[in-house]
């Protein structure tokens, strides 16, 4: 009460980001002073190396906290005093907050991740669970996936080196679970032994059409869960509901983060629903 917080995202391309709106919408509605502003770094003319700098600036400027994204979730690591565990293992920050000089690094992409998959897919199996897609987003999706016990987690990437890379990663965090990864002969069958399927590739977006796999091998009770969230209603979201598939849409991630963003950030719980609704609604 009384206090105004000021927060802000670091990224390339953000201009039409939709975290601004969600930010301040549900603040406003818990009834905190809150601004959230964009710093785009191909508007600014800045390189992403200059991440460090502009945090700096933010902080002289009064900022209570950066949102950080591509390309600079990995330059941040080295950027800040104390690093979260999980964004640590994840080597990835999306979130520094600044508190009383000190900088602390978050991950609330895979946080944002776990509580959209419980409440989007309640009592959804994670017995045997096939990812593809292993970037950014994907990294967040299995961490959260193996923190919620998944007993085998199958990896694919067109490249196979980012599979073997995550997996390894995963592994090391999570030795008494199962991750494996697929080659793209052994894909098929995976998909058709799944509980759900992780889709984390750009594929669905505007400039990126169609459907990663082939949805006909997936077992009628498998959910699909998707990360693409820009259409919401995805060709892979779309002709899995049809099938009668449980689907978890990607904006149930993109509320998630700014959700899990916010309650670090300002120590209160926001209403993750009310979110949901705003963002829908955007
Ligand atoms: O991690 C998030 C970030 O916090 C915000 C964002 C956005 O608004 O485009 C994307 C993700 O990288």
């Amino acid at each position: 009460p009384g206090d105004r917080y000021l927060v802000g995202l670091i990224g390339e391309g953000i201009t039409a980001s939709l975290t601004p709106a969600l930010h301040e919408g549900e603040a406003r509605a818990l009834g905190l002073d809150y601004e959230y502003r964009i710093f785009d770094l191909l508007e600014l003319g800045r390189p992403a190396e200059d991440v460090g700098a502009l945090l700096a600036d933010a902080q002289a400027a009064g900022f209570t906290a950066m949102n950080i994204t591509h390309p600079c979730k990995q330059l941040v690591l080295d950027l800040v005093d104390e690093l979260d565990t999980d964004a640590a293992h994840l080597r990835a920050v999306n979130l520094v907050v600044f508190d009383a000089g000190v900088l602390r690094g978050y991950n609330t992409d895979w946080l944002g991740y776990r509580d959209g998959l419980l409440a989007g897919l309640p009592g959804a199996s994670f017995q045997r669970v096939v990812q593809i897609g292993c970037g950014g987003a994907g990294a967040a999706t299995a961490y959260a996936l193996l923190s919620e016990g998944a007993e085998r987690l199958d990896l694919f990437d067109a490249d196979p080196r980012r599979a073997d890379e995550l997996a390894a990663r995963m592994r090391r965090r999570f030795p008494t679970q199962v991750v494996t990864t697929l080659s793209p002969e052994q894909l098929a069958s995976a998909i058709a032994g799944a509980s759900g399927i992780v889709h984390a590739t750009p594929m669905g977006m505007l400039h990126h059409p169609g459907v990663a796999f082939d949805l006909g091998l997936l077992p009628p009770e498998a959910w699909v869960s998707d990360v693409v969230y820009r259409p919401l209603e995805t060709d892979l979201i779309r002709e899995a509901a049809r099938r009668g598939h449980p689907v978890l849409d990607g904006g149930r991630m993109a509320v998630g983060q700014a959700c899990a963003s916010l309650q670090i950030i300002t120590g209160i719980q926001p209403d993750r629903d009310r979110m949901q609704r705003h963002f829908r609604g955007l």
